[in-house]
């Protein structure tokens, strides 16, 4: 791909100044978290033990051999977190509830109270700040014993414990949460869970299957939940549910048809893997055509359960984009690149890097992909709406003067770039309501520890996890405020 000619057409999005009028008055901005990666309280409250609990303690798994036992403490903190938010002008929360805080066992015979006060707590500190609260069911912390016991994602019987849990959250919170997400990335689960194994459970044995199998019960569990929703609580509560779909921006690494075609089918493998069942009722087409048997199938029931279950939006959690090209060699590496038969590119023509890095090896900056992102999905799924559930950089966790450290600029220059492209998505025609920046603070960040940091927030693990603010939660206040604010140059 060339450069010059590509950015040409792509119009480049870091020089626009992009400003909160450049958005529907009814956008929703936020910010977003999940329970695992900042609540820590981990035997607090009756919370049972999950699979990250488990899987953390094994060794090799977190690079710097850390966990979420104590993360940065929200458990004891969440109200100056919420402040935090509230100061910063954010409009919406987006957050998860750790499933083994409210069934410790996952099985769902015992609510467990605490739990449920806890996270009632959170809800009302959001509501009393007007802080609209984005809930998600379920973001990778499966209550252990339903891995111990039955195989957690990988037997269908799941499906029944997610219900009773996501019914159970819907019954106790659902009359001030308007807005579910019942899973997050199910393909991370199935790709880093039981395929590459860097994710919990950490399964790599049998790739070519188990993936498969994950998802299957996953994108089950979602529309089962759905269904509760729409036919017990969303007449009464009033809400909408959905769930949260990761996606890079593919873009054909040349003209070549086979490279197109790879690009494509990525696609596929990443989108319809999730939206094909919840949209058109069936797997996508080339992967039905690439994986044969090892794709499972949907029985009638369970077409009838899809075609009555359709989600009110679309999360996508965007971070960064890749050049596709097609490989006939597929020896060695994770099963899921070979059944996808591509390449991943990060280099322009000429070996320049596709963007600017961020700290995590895979992170690159490139706001152009998150519009193009915007503008497939609405064309290829019928407009629906979409929010933006996720997107942010990282910095690596260095020593340095904390003045320096806060000054993220970046990661401004990411936020302004990436929303300039979902403006302009906007104004070609997709239907997104929404966007949230991830993260509120820095976090535990899942293999790498807290190795990486894509907070707003800075927390300084070396002195009682203090919140110091970073240019870019100053940078969003004054976005959000509006023009007011602009003009004034303090920042307190
Ligand atoms: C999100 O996933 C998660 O929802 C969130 O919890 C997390 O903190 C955030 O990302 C930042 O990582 O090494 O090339 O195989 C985004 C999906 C999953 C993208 C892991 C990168 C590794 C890619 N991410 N993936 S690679």
């Amino acid at each position: 791909m060339r450069k010059e000619e590509f950015l040409k057409e792509h119009q480049d999005l870091f020089h626009k100044q992009v400003s909160r009028s450049d958005f529907p008055p009814d956008f929703v901005f936020g910010v977003a978290t999940s329970a695992y990666q900042i609540e820590g309280g981990s035997n607090e409250g009756g919370r049972g033990p999950s699979i990250w609990d488990a899987f953390t303690r094994k060794k090799g798994t977190i690079i710097d051999g850390s966990n979420g036992d104590v993360a940065v403490d929200h458990y004891h903190r969440y109200k100056e977190d919420i402040e935090l938010i509230a100061k910063f002008g954010f409009e919406a929360y987006r957050f998860s509830i750790s499933w083994s805080r409210i069934f410790p066992d996952g099985t769902g015979t015992k609510v467990n109270e605490d739990g449920i006060k806890f996270y009632n707590n959170i809800i009302n500190s959001l509501l009393e700040k007007g802080i609209e609260p984005y809930v998600t069911l379920y973001h990778w912390d499966l209550p252990l014993h339903l891995e111990e016991s039955m195989g957690g994602w990988l037997n269908k019987e799941i499906v029944k414990y997610f219900a009773i849990y996501a019914d159970t959250c819907f019954a106790n919170f659902g009359d001030r949460v308007k807005n579910w997400i019942t899973i997050n990335e199910p393909l991370q689960t199935s790709i880093n869970g039981f395929d590459i194994g860097i994710f919990a459970p950490g399964r790599h044995e049998n790739s070519s299957v188990e993936p498969y199998l994950a998802a299957h019960n996953q994108i089950l569990a979602h529309a089962t939940a759905v269904s509760i929703y729409q036919s017990k609580y969303r007449d009464q509560q009033g809400g909408k549910i959905g769930l949260v779909i990761d996606c890079e921006w593919s873009e054909a690494n040349s003209d070549k048809i086979e490279d197109k075609v790879a690009t494509a089918r990525r696609l596929e493998f990443q989108l319809g893997w999730y939206l094909g069942p919840i949209y058109d009722g069936e797997y996508p087409e080339i992967m039905r055509e690439t994986l044969g048997d090892k794709l499972p199938k949907f029985s009638e029931e369970d077409k009838n359960l899809l075609r009555n279950s359709k989600p009110d939006f679309i999360g996508i959690n965007h971070y960064t984009s890749r050049f596709i090209s097609h490989i006939t060699e597929t020896t060695g590496g994770p099963y899921f690149y070979k059944a996808q038969q591509i390449e991943r590119i990060a280099e322009w023509e000429g070996g320049e890097p596709i963007g600017e890095k961020g700290a995590s090896e895979w992170l690159y900056v490139c706001p152009w992909g998150l519009q193009k992102l915007l503008t497939y999905i609405s064309q290829r799924y019928n407009n629906i709406p979409i929010y933006v559930t996720e997107n942010g950089m990282d910095d690596e966790d260095i020593d340095a003067p904390l003045d320096e450290l806060l000054d993220d600029k970046l990661r401004v220059r990411y936020f302004n770039g990436y929303l300039a492209g979902v403006a302009q998505a906007i104004k070609n025609g997709a239907n997104v309501k929404g966007y949230f920046a991830w993260s509120l603070l820095d976090n535990f960040e899942w293999c790498n520890g807290y190795t990486k940091r894509f907070g707003l927030v800075y927390v300084d693990y070396k002195n009682g996890l203090a919140r110091h603010p970073k240019s870019s939660a100053y940078w969003f206040k004054r976005f959000l405020k509006g023009d007011e604010e602009k003009t004034s140059k303090k920042e307190d």
